[in-house]
């Protein structure tokens, strides 16, 4: 729970940035989340456990075509008004940098709000993150990670038909006869830690914190 806010407040502070993203109202998710701020609401429980259920609740009425394009697109645009003002509070990281991490979301995808969550908590734990946005070629991750020597390149992927593209970042990596220099990270909702196994990466994140875990262990093994 974040620190001085009674539970009853959080929860209600919690539903207001839901019920934003659900009625898909921008102007109602900025407000939500100035309440939140100003109410010393921790910003990455008020991503992760307020907004980031209710952006996922609105993926799987999309998929049931309860809703289309236009609502999704609506959602996403209230996640971002609230997202804006919140991932720049999580505290910046320690001078002293633990690595450089080169972070993107794999080519074919646009999805990136997972991936500037996690982009955020890296640097707030002290990694130098390079973030090359998204639609990203699989030769720009590798080319990024050889120019900033970088000990990590995280890879993003959201769609069962871009997952392929995680792969193929390995797969370039033992061409160019780098593949020990470079760690390999995967995430996004249709990966899992099988997945990341069977394509030869280093690990698997299935959320901001878990991925903060994976890259210290990553670093150090380094
Ligand atoms: C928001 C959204 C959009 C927005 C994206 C806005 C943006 N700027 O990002 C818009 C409206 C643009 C969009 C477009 C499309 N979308 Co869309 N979208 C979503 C939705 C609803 C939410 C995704 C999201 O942001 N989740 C919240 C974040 C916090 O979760 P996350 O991304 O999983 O990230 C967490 C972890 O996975 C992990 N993580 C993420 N990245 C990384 C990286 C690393 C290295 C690590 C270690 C960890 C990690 O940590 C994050 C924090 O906890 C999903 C539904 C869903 N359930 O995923 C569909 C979904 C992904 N979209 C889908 C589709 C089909 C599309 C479109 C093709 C629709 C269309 N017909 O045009 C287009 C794709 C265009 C393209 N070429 O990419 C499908 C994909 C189906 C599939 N399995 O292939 C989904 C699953 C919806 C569905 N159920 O059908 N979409």
């Amino acid at each position: 729970m974040s620190k001085g806010v009674k539970m009853a407040d959080e929860k209600k502070l919690m539903k207001a940035l839901a019920d934003a993203i659900l009625s898909y109202d921008s102007a109602a998710a900025e407000a939500a989340a100035k309440e939140a701020i100003k109410r010393g609401l921790d910003p990455l429980e008020a991503i992760e456990k307020g907004l980031s259920p209710a952006i996922e609740e609105v993926g799987k009425k999309f998929e049931k075509m309860e809703i289309y394009l236009p609502e999704l697109m609506l959602a996403a645009d209230a996640m971002r008004s609230s997202m804006s003002l919140l991932l720049p509070l999580i505290p910046k990281g320690k001078a002293l940098s633990k690595g450089t991490v080169v972070i993107g979301t794999v080519q074919g995808d646009i999805h990136e709000i997972g991936k500037n969550i996690v982009s955020n908590m890296l640097m707030a734990n002290g990694f130098e993150v390079v973030d090359l946005g998204v639609d990203v070629k699989t030769s720009a991750f590798v080319d990024e990670a050889r120019k900033s020597n970088a000990k990590i390149i995280g890879a993003s992927a959201l769609m069962s038909s871009t997952i392929g593209s995680q792969k193929d970042i390995v797969d370039y990596l033992t061409s160019m006869k780098v593949r020990k220099k470079h760690a390999v990270m995967v995430g996004g909702g249709p990966t899992t830690g099988e997945w990341s196994k069977e394509i030869g990466a280093d690990g698997w994140g299935e959320d901001a914190a878990t991925t903060v875990k994976l890259a210290n262990r990553l670093v150090k093994r380094k």
